[in-house]
């Protein structure tokens, strides 16, 4: 029997939670373990296996992976997420770079300094809908279909309930001029194991709060600088 696949990652959200997504969506259990201690970062870089000395860190197969983007396309792969071709697989790419893109504007939000606060929340809400939210609904009227991507559920859809969910927790109503954008909400949140995912108790982690961006730097402090363009 294989192993279940470990997680090594803060325990919060971060670089990682695209990867829970991606497993939980497969219907992948995972165990995790959280960094909570400089001395446990240094221990677990130390590894040779970690050739870049960063996290998120997956074990998976009798490999250890990191980089993100790696790791999902690894997963995406594996379980038949990642569309039957490579014109599929080149626009899934697409949609997810899209969605990740403004993912990572509101992930890297708690770490900033007071000086660089960045974009003002209302801005980046108009960005998001004008660049982002409005490519998607076009997508879904342009081919009438459920899915974004080949008319079968893929990483694209998963990522972009991700990403919807995300940005409506700073605007509850970012929705309100994407009807096609609402029924796939709806649609994709039923899928039985994204469903599980959605509840209370699932590995799913909670909006990053104060406890958990010390938790980070407590562990990256100096050492590291989170980018912001
Ligand atoms: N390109 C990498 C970046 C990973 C990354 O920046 N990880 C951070 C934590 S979120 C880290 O380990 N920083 C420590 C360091 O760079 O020394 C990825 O996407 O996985």
């Amino acid at each position: 029997m294989s192993q279940k696949p470990k997680l090594h990652y803060f325990n919060g959200r971060g670089k990682m939670e695209s990867i829970r997504w991606l497993l939980a969506a497969a219907g992948v259990e995972f165990e995790e373990e959280f960094l909570e201690t400089r001395e446990q970062f240094e221990a677990l870089v130390q590894d040779e296996a970690l050739v870049f000395k960063q996290v998120p860190v997956v074990e998976i197969d009798g490999m250890k992976l990191v980089q993100t983007k790696a790791i999902l396309q690894y997963i995406a792969a594996k379980y038949n997420l990642y569309g039957k071709d490579l014109v599929e697989r080149v626009l899934i790419d697409m949609y997810v770079e899209g969605t990740t893109e403004f993912m990572e504007v509101i992930m890297s939000q708690p770490f900033l300094q007071n000086e660089e606060k960045g974009m003002q929340p209302d801005v980046f809400i108009q960005k998001a809908k004008t660049r982002y939210l409005s490519v998607y609904e076009k997508i879904l009227r342009n081919h009438g279909q459920d899915f974004l991507v080949g008319n079968r559920f893929s990483w694209a859809d998963i990522q972009l309930l991700e990403a919807i969910l995300m940005i409506e927790e700073k605007s509850a109503d970012v929705l309100s001029d994407f009807s096609l954008l609402q029924d796939f909400k709806q649609r994709i949140s039923e899928i039985p194991t994204i469903k599980a995912f959605l509840l209370p108790g699932s590995p799913r982690k909670p909006q990053p709060d104060d406890k958990y961006v010390e938790a980070v730097n407590a562990v990256l402090k100096m050492y590291y600088k989170v980018a912001f363009n």
